[in-house]
């Protein structure tokens, strides 16, 4: 063990490679909040192993973040790794452990990095409860970066565009929109929820930017979606709760799988 994060992350991709049987990945998917019942669609399971079992991961802290990483063969035959949950910066623990799969997929071979995530909606009047939108951009409010040090990396491109085509050749009524990230672990209040509105925000969460910008510094392309389970706070008067994440969650499943497995057919 070291404290160095990409030593760490070398350490578990080799003993993920090695739990699996496999040389390398293809491809690696996060499952957020609200994705991991979808996860079933992507392919047949090779192996499935409690991420605590590899160096560097800490056990999950939210309900509906199982903490499992599954292997799977894809109907095209390639081989893609599936973070059935994720590690948050509200857990406190700082950004190494977020950002930890991530670097983890790509050291064992991953050029690609899917990251899924459940989120309030910012424009209730085209947006629906359970639609899927593609993430164009982000806007990083969590104050926190994966990155220390006078790496300058460059982020024009952070969500690749040859990936949202492809998405968008698998469902053309794809909407596109701007990520806006919050450490959490509150829901934001309708003034802010304002406030990213006047930014362009068109999402809120509160994941996803840190583990795309470390694929990025990385070398890896990102493909991000959310699936909008709310509202943001104040924008219909109800307040928000876990529970219906999870619910809207299964209830998009399948849907979401299909998605899924298509675009992943495609890279
Ligand atoms: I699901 O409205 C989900 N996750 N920050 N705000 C933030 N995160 C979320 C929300 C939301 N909904």
């Amino acid at each position: 063990m070291t404290d160095d994060p990409y030593a760490l992350a070398t350490e578990a991709a080799t003993a993920l490679k090695s739990a699996v049987g496999v040389d390398s990945f293809d491809v690696a998917l996060v499952m957020g909040s609200g994705w991991v019942p979808a996860a079933d669609a992507i392919g047949e399971t090779i192996a499935e192993i409690p991420v605590t079992d590899l160096p560097g991961f800490l056990p999950p802290a939210v309900a509906g973040h199982a903490g499992k990483v599954r292997a799977v063969r894809t109907e095209s035959g390639t081989i893609a790794l599936i973070f059935l949950g994720r590690t948050h910066l509200y857990e406190g623990r700082g950004v190494d452990p977020v950002v930890h799969g991530v670097r983890t997929a790509i050291k064992a071979g991953a050029g690609t990095i899917v990251l899924t995530n459940a989120a309030g909606g910012l424009r209730p009047e085209t947006q629906k409860v359970g639609e899927a939108v593609l993430i164009s951009d982000h806007i990083n409010l969590s104050g926190a970066s994966p990155i220390t040090g006078p790496t300058f990396v460059d982020l024009t491109d952070v969500y690749t565009p040859r990936l949202r085509d492809l998405a968008r050749e698998v469902d053309p009524s794809l909407a596109e929109g701007v990520y806006v990230a919050f450490r959490g672990p509150t829901y934001e209040t309708p003034a802010e929820v304002r406030m990213c509105r006047i930014l362009g925000g068109d999402m809120v969460g509160m994941s996803t930017v840190l583990e795309a910008i470390a694929a990025r510094e990385g070398g890896a392309e990102v493909l991000g979606i959310s699936l909008v389970t709310n509202p943001g706070a104040g924008l219909v008067g109800e307040p928000l709760n876990h529970a219906e994440v999870l619910e809207v969650g299964r209830a998009t499943a399948a849907r979401m799988g299909v998605l899924l497995s298509k675009v992943v057919g495609k890279l």
